[in-house]
């Protein structure tokens, strides 16, 4: 038997119930009505003998605040293990480690069952002691394996920020934040991770999520037909089983574990223009001049990388803008805000207040051997702030006071994959990133890469909180691991100016939005290459139901502001805009019910009408609440 003990039990985050045998230890609670979660750890229990401890785990994605889970109900029946609560049950045959989970309260006296949620077909793991010492080279990157079972039909929806079809069926997808530069309508991953998928069949929706900011890899019913199929490079598989009917109330029940999302100020929501090449105070006054002058809505601009004294961090060019202040007071006084970027890479840089603070205080990520990790992004040599210890995000938030003092209430988190174009100390990486085995207290890399930037974009909204509590602030982040949502906003980085990525933005926009992030937004016009009238035009059009309409494009590319494609081009855009500012009472309205329900600014149509298979598969049309159908143009000469 694999499993031959259980005991119910009172647990670090309240009633639980442990199933072991000689090698396996699985773990079911009921953290919410509707949810039930199962820590699967095969091989814990390899060479040691007696009553398992299993500890509590951080997770970085459950909110904060969750209350302790509810009591469980036990039955037993010879190899057969009920354990319910909540309206679910996890049934448990002991002798061969298959699980599933069903709806109800566990086996009916008359036989009948409620309906079949998720059935783990195999679950596996590497016993620690094979494990290869801390080498790059040798890590093992599929130690731990669930094999759930993906009936014929179901559709697999979320799974974070990716490309493709709104089903991921038929994908085998990399839980690995990348910085990709610029990404293809075929590139996986990209830079937010979040591995949770809402199951549609029938009409009918559940979710999984899996908890570990490990990489991870999930075959969506590619290698093996009918086989969702879970690998992590940790030692256990964190499974939250959530309940539906409708997908709606997947999203409720996620969000109900991992957070909302602070509602937005409504002038995020208006025009903004960026552009990687705007350098100083004067660059910025003529584009909100050109807005004006056209009579153009303008809400905010955003500033680049060229605002910093040689890139680092917290610093101003006093040349390129000598009163930040000043200038923060008179855009503001013209109603536009300003949207400074902040990369997490800190300039090595003796005499650097940032720098010292950092090395002082014992901020940095560190290499396997134990020293400081140098590598190279905008400021070279760099070095990183460990945003996954409590202790640097709160290092990292009285920062903001800079931003703050300065008038400033909205902010850009960019490379927090993390990015890192080279290493001093050269090790194997996945990406342009830090190596697996680099440090982070007693954590490798392999392990929290993937959650760096919640870290980052927590300590933005935690300074903001400490010093402006009157305003609320807009962050954007381009990386982010499940719960990110609680802290940022998500812009889906370097896209292309190319028609497909304009059709593009919709799947990955509305992914996101069923992966828990309801305000999501591409680069309008594209980012990398230059745009064409007609297609800045077309982005415009459909970016009017884009939670945010941020215009941003790459150093060296061609200019796209709304007026340089001459005057039709800038007519239209101009009436996309005020069709967009038109719509912001309802668009307000969506933000406000999104930080309630979970359910997202620009919808998907499978949130509504999950039965009708050609709604649930449309990705290039979209929802702004239940009523209102976009349906834009997506292709040259239409
Ligand atoms: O800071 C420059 C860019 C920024 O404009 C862009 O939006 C980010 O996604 N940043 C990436 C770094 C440039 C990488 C080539």
């Amino acid at each position: 038997m694999r499993f031959s003990s259980f005991a119910a039990e009172s647990g670090g985050q309240g009633p639980e119930v442990r199933v072991w045998g000689a090698s396996d230890v699985l773990v079911v609670t009921a953290p919410l009505p509707g949810a039930l979660r199962v820590r699967l750890l095969p091989e814990a229990r390899a060479n040691t003998l007696g009553f398992p401890r299993v500890g509590p785990k951080r997770s970085f994605a459950l909110r904060p605040d969750l209350p302790a889970g509810a009591p469980l109900q036990v039955t037993e029946a010879g190899a057969e293990l009920w354990v319910s609560a909540g309206g679910l049950s996890l049934h448990l045959n002991r002798v061969t480690g298959a699980w599933r989970v069903v709806t109800g309260h566990g086996p009916a006296d008359d036989g009948a069952e409620g309906r079949e949620l998720v059935s783990a077909l195999d679950w596996s793991g590497e016993a620690p002691t094979q494990r290869p010492a801390l080498d790059a080279e040798r890590f093992n990157l599929r130690r731990t394996r669930l094999h759930l079972d993906a009936p014929d039909g179901a559709m697999y929806l979320g799974f974070g920020e990716r490309v493709g079809p709104l089903d991921k069926r038929g994908m085998h997808l990399t839980f690995w934040n990348t910085d990709c530069f610029p990404h293809h309508t075929e590139t996986d991953p990209l830079y937010v991770s979040v591995p949770f998928t809402t199951v549609l069949q029938g009409g009918r929706a559940h979710g999984v999520f899996v908890d570990e900011p490990w990489r991870m890899e999930v075959d969506v019913a590619r290698a093996h037909p009918t086989e969702l199929r879970w690998a992590s490079a940790g030692p256990e598989l964190d499974v939250y089983v959530l309940a539906g009917p409708r997908p709606a109330d997947v999203l409720r029940r996620y969000a109900d574990l991992t957070g909302y999302a602070p509602m937005p100020p409504l002038w995020a929501l208006g025009a903004a223009q960026s552009r990687w090449g705007y350098r100083t105070a004067d660059d910025l006054r003529a584009v909100i001049q050109g807005y004006r002058d056209r009579n153009l809505p303008l809400d905010s601009v955003y500033v680049d990388i060229d605002y910093m004294d040689a890139y680092k961090v917290w610093t101003v060019s006093r040349a390129n803008f000598p009163d930040l202040r000043a200038f923060v007071k008179e855009a503001g006084e013209q109603g536009v805000k300003l949207v400074p970027i902040v990369d997490p890479g800190v300039k090595l840089e003796a005499g650097y207040d940032v720098y010292e603070e950092a090395a002082k205080g014992d901020h940095l990520v560190r290499t396997a051997r134990g020293d400081v990790l140098v590598g190279e992004v905008w400021p070279d040599p760099a070095v990183f702030p460990d945003f996954t210890r409590p202790e640097v995000v709160a290092w990292w938030a009285g920062r903001h006071k800079f931003f703050a003092d300065a008038g400033i209430q909205g902010q850009w988190n960019d490379m927090n994959e993390p990015a890192c174009f080279s290493l001093r100390q050269p090790r194997e990486t996945e990406g342009k990133t830090l190596p697996y085995d680099a440090r982070h207290g007693t954590r490798t890399h392999l392990e929290v890469h993937n959650a760096y930037a919640n870290g980052m974009s927590e300590a933005s909204r935690l300074g903001y909180a400490k010093f402006s509590p009157n305003v609320r602030p807009w962050v954007l982040t381009r990386a982010g691991y499940a719960g990110i949502q609680r802290h940022a906003t998500v812009w889906t980085g370097d896209n292309t100016a190319t028609w497909s990525h304009l059709a593009l933005s919709l799947p990955m926009i509305q992914g996101l939005g069923l992966s828990g992030i309801p305000f999501a937004a591409a680069d309008v016009g594209g980012f990398a290459g230059d745009t064409t009238g007609e297609l800045l035009a077309r982005w415009y059009q459909a970016a009017v139901g884009y939670a945010f309409v941020r215009n941003h494009a790459a150093l060296g590319t061609a200019d796209q502001e709304p007026w340089r494609f001459g005057e039709a081009v800038t007519d239209v855009i101009r009436s996309a805009l005020e069709l967009r500012y038109r719509l912001l009472p309802h668009l307000y309205t969506l933000a406000h019910a999104a930080t309630r329900t979970a359910l997202p600014v620009l919808r998907p149509l499978a949130l509504h009408w999950p039965a009708d298979e050609d709604a649930a598969r449309e990705d290039t049309q979209y929802l702004l609440g239940e009523g209102l159908l976009v349906a834009p143009v997506l292709r040259a000469g239409h």
